[in-house]
């Protein structure tokens, strides 16, 4: 009845309806939108009904059954429950940030008498052991209750890294939209991203412009703190994030990163070479200064030795402290960082901990109880963490099958969420029994490429080159033979070209000349100064006249990830916006008779239910899929792939 009635109406009919239409008849253009948004919800819960969940790395569907719980956080001292959706949370460090400035909010963090953490739960944590997949919807639930919570903590990492391209190019949903709900919902705490460098999100350098531009949105949008580093530690392209934050008056965290054991004789990244990295990063300029210890690889007695000199040579300097729990070591270490002097450590709610991921907040909080003061409740933390036991549940589908710490990472020093990734993928082949081989491999490809600092994007340059090694069954010695006549992955090739920037120490020679022999050239300098600028407002243009209603942050996505914004404006156009349903229902097929609520806005439900699959039109391919729309049948046609 309601699209008789706007096919009949009279000025739609004419044709020349479009703007006094609009403006005379706006329930009608509400209507119109939001019928056409519970279609495309309709179609997308169709589409899962007949052919299953097609999110890539998905297997199987979530073990928890209900929906998740909030759970409730106490008064310390009437026991009283808090109402942390009516309740103004207590101020935190951002109204310090936000009353003084970058400088003085540096400068109180040093001050504090105690050490400070980071919650990494809603960036690392779920990028090292879920895939990267935790959905706005389960982030934006919680948040209110972490504002309470986690009031005293430095600040929650929640943004940037692979969150960013993996929320548009697996979960369908804007990476921006998150970040601006998130602020909304969590007022008192800094908000940290982790940027890599020159290379903004992506996996290569793009030019200045373009990372000034999009770190301006990632300010104007919510974050207050960037961790920015550079994957070889190259100075030069970290100061292209730096200046970029500066620029935005952001506070900047300027970080190097930790790569292998340094306590092992005859590392080329040893003390010395840490301390000269340090001493460059303090000339230029910084609020705080990272270690980013990405693999786990930092040994209690390492973060002691490191944490302790840099303090000894820069009593002034805030130092904040980043590990993964590959090994095990991880809350023994990051003791061992807050007694040598570190301001802030990272950790995770216990659910989300350990492993390849950060360890567990409150392992840490019983370590150094009686000793250093964290500022945290602890009662309140591990009220939250229910929340996150049953996320785990709720994104079983994504976990590698882990079974217990990996000691042997000081050996083959894979970054945590790359152990994750390598692990899964091998499980997934069914080559179990080759994760050893892969290992070996990947330790192998690292000291053939130079022994580099491994993170994104070079830990993908030394897995990629591993990967290769295994499947075609070649040792070092006949990568280095065969180098010019090998279809090396362009990884490899982009790294020997000097698109990843220079490896501390130089290139490998002969190898690297003998692979680019008359394929490629040699970069010397920065790859982003041989980029032209972006033409940002042409950009803007261009995607108005492809999309509408464009935003300046739709331009930085471009910018980053041209291809995968391209693919999530489809999926869009097709789907709406998927965000709004909840994680259960975005994953699994609806349930004949199953009840879905759905609010697409502020006071805009959809009550769905599942009525029905039809047999399958064998000339079409096709199948009628039923629904009750708010008490309307609904019928959506969908061809079976099976
Ligand atoms: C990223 O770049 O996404 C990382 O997490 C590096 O550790
Ligand atoms: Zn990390």
């Amino acid at each position: 009845p309601f699209l008789l009635t706007l096919l009949t109406n009279p000025v739609f009919v004419s044709g020349n309806y479009w703007t006094t239409f609009i403006d005379d008849t706006p329930q009608l253009f509400q209507m119109i939108s939001s019928q056409n948004r519970a279609q495309k919800l309709l179609l997308y819960l169709a589409d899962l009904a007949v052919n299953g969940s097609s999110i890539k790395g998905q297997i199987g569907i979530p073990k928890l059954k209900t929906h998740p719980t909030i759970p409730n956080l106490h008064n310390k001292n009437t026991g009283e429950i808090i109402n942390v959706f009516t309740t103004t949370p207590p101020d935190g460090w951002r109204q310090v940030l936000l009353n003084y400035g970058p400088e003085e909010f540096a400068k109180q963090v040093r001050d504090f008498n105690g050490t400070l953490i980071m919650d990494t739960t809603w960036r690392d944590a779920h990028q090292s052991l879920l895939a990267t997949r935790v959905r706005t919807y389960d982030l934006a639930a919680i948040a209110p209750t972490t504002s309470h919570a986690l009031a005293g903590a430095f600040a929650l990492e929640c943004w940037g890294g692979a969150t960013f391209d993996v929320a548009m190019r697996f979960l369908h949903e804007d990476p921006w939209e998150r970040l601006r709900k998130l602020r909304k919902l969590v007022p008192n705490i800094p908000f940290q991203m982790l940027l890599r460098g020159a290379n903004g999100v992506a996996y290569s350098s793009l030019p200045d412009n373009a990372i000034d531009h999009f770190v301006k949105q990632a300010k104007e949008n919510g974050v207050d703190i960037f961790r920015v580093f550079d994957a070889l530690n190259d100075l030069e392209q970290l100061k292209v994030g730096v200046d970029a934050v500066k620029k935005a008056n952001g506070v900047v965290e300027a970080t190097m990163c930790y790569s292998g054991d340094m306590l092992q004789p005859g590392k080329k990244y040893n003390l010395d070479y840490y301390l000269d990295v340090a001493e460059k990063i303090v000339e230029m300029g910084t609020h705080i200064l990272g270690i980013k210890d990405m693999a786990g690889t930092m040994k209690p007695s390492a973060a002691r030795l490191l944490i302790g000199s840099i303090r000894a040579k820069y009593p002034n300097l805030p130092i904040h402290v980043h590990t993964h729990d590959s090994a095990g070591t991880g809350v023994a270490s990051m003791t061992a960082a807050a007694l040598a002097g570190a301001d802030v450590v990272d950790v995770a709610t216990n659910s989300m901990s350990g492993m390849t991921s950060q360890p567990s907040m409150n392992a840490l909080l019983a370590s150094l109880d009686g000793e250093i003061d964290t500022n945290i409740n602890i009662e309140h933390t591990r009220e939250l963490d229910a929340y996150w036991a049953e996320m785990r549940l709720l994104y079983s589908c994504f976990e590698a099958d882990i079974k217990g710490p990996d000691p042997e990472v000081y050996e083959h020093e894979i970054p945590g969420g790359q152990l994750t990734n390598l692990l899964f993928q091998a499980q997934q082949l069914g080559l179990g029994e080759k994760w050893a081989e892969t290992k070996k491999a990947y330790r192998d490809a690292n000291y053939l490429l130079g022994d580099l600092v491994k993170v994104t994007p070079t830990s993908k340059v030394v897995g990629d080159l591993a990967q290769f090694m295994v499947s075609n069954k070649l040792t070092p010695d006949d990568v280095r033979r065969l180098a010019n006549s090998l279809d090396l992955p362009d990884s490899v090739m982009d790294f020997f070209e000097g698109l990843i920037g220079q490896p501390y120490g130089g290139f490998p020679e002969p190898l690297r000349s003998d692979v680019l022999k008359n394929k490629r050239r040699k970069l010397t300098c920065r790859p982003g100064l041989e980029l032209a600028p972006f033409d940002l407002e042409k950009i803007r243009e261009d995607l108005q006249d492809r999309f509408g209603d464009i935003e300046e942050c739709d331009v930085a996505s471009y910018n980053m990830y041209p291809k995968v914004y391209e693919d999530f404006q489809k999926i869009r156009e097709t789907y709406g916006d998927l965000s709004v349903l909840p994680t259960k229902n975005f994953l699994s097929p609806p349930q004949i008779g199953e009840e879905i609520e759905v609010t697409i806005e502020q006071g805009k439900t959809l009550i769905i239910k599942h009525q029905a699959i039809g047999d399958l039109n064998k000339e079409t391919g096709v199948r009628e899929v039923y629904f009750e729309l708010n008490g309307e049948l609904r019928k959506i046609p969908i061809v079976d792939k099976s």
